[in-house]
């Protein structure tokens, strides 16, 4: 810890990062947040990050995923917008020409579809938080970004750092360091106690709950800080409000009732967060 200050967040230092929306502001003020996700079997968790960019006040949102999860992904939720596209029909247009911010990974899967779509996020300049399988998919990447968010659970932190999980858990500080001095930009170390770290200093999260623990959550959790950065927060200003508001919605979620929780229940909550 001899080179990092560790702060607790208080929620009352950082609410004020979202201002009031002036009279005269249109959805163009609050970004373009592209979701790239949702491979064979998982359309779910490109549906949760987008909902979750939506609700956190994204202008818009669209969704880059697999031709047969645009449907499922896009049906009861008609405010976003998506595009299909096979590995033969993939190209970087939606990244490199629409998108202000980019989410990558919830339920990306790890083929060579998944494979090319992070190769082109990495390519690019735009601000990204990179989550899950996208994750996984970096290490054997060329990998030092100044402006990614890198949100790894332990699983994932063990793998980026060739470690174990055990190896992580039993110190938190020296792997969200350790993680941040490899791949630079912001590491968001999940689990209870999320750890953020930018570099100079480590931001405790003492938010959330066990109830938690249950699939989806991760996935929300990128569509929330990329919502933030969309709307012009900065990439560790976005970590930290970001955590807050998934953590403190699911404590609003859950109250007692902890088991049984699902990650589409934070929605309501987020929004009164976000207001
Ligand atoms: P173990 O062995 O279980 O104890 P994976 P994933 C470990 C998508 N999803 N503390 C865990 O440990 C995601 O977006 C889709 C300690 C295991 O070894 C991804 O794209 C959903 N260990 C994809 O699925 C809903 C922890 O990490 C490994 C830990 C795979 O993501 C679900 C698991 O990691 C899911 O979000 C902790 N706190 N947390 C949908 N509805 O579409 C995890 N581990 O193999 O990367 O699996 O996280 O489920
Ligand atoms: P993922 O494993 O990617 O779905 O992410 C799970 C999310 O839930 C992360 O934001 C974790 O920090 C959070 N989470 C899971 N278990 C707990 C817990 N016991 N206490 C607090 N937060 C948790
Ligand atoms: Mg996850």
């Amino acid at each position: 810890l001899c080179h990092h200050t560790v702060s607790r967040i208080s929620y009352d230092d950082i609410c004020g990062y979202l201002t009031p929306r002036t009279r005269t502001s249109h959805k163009g003020f609050f970004g373009k947040t592209l979701v790239v996700g949702g491979n064979i079997g998982m359309p779910g968790a490109a549906r949760l990050a987008s909902e979750a960019a939506l609700r956190c006040g994204s202008g818009l949102v669209k969704v880059l995923t697999q031709p047969e999860n645009l449907l499922t992904i896009l049906s009861g939720r008609p405010e976003l917008m998506g595009r299909g596209a096979d590995l033969n029909s993939l190209d970087n247009k939606e990244i490199e020409e629409w998108a202000t911010v980019v989410a990558i990974g919830p339920g990306l899967g790890q083929d060579e579809w998944a494979q090319t779509l992070v190769d082109y996020a990495i390519a690019s300049e735009v601000p990204m938080v990179v989550d899950a399988d996208a994750l996984n998919l970096l290490v054997d990447k060329p990998k030092w970004k100044e402006n990614w968010i890198l949100t790894p659970h332990p699983g994932e932190a063990a793998t980026l750092l060739g470690c174990s999980i055990s190896n992580i858990e039993q110190d938190r500080f020296s792997a969200v360091r350790n993680l941040q001095r490899s791949f630079g930009g912001i590491v968001v170390l999940k689990g209870a106690g999320t750890l953020i770290c930018d570099g100079k200093k480590i931001f405790i999260a003492n938010v959330g709950n066990p109830g938690m623990a249950s699939g989806g959550m991760g996935d929300v959790l990128s569509g929330i800080i990329a919502g933030l950065l969309a709307q012009g927060l900065d990439s560790l200003q976005a970590s930290i409000l970001g955590v807050s508001i998934h953590g403190l919605a699911a404590d609003a979620a859950a109250k007692s009732d902890e088991r049984g929780l699902l990650a589409s229940d934070l929605f309501p909550h987020i929004r009164n967060l976000v207001n």
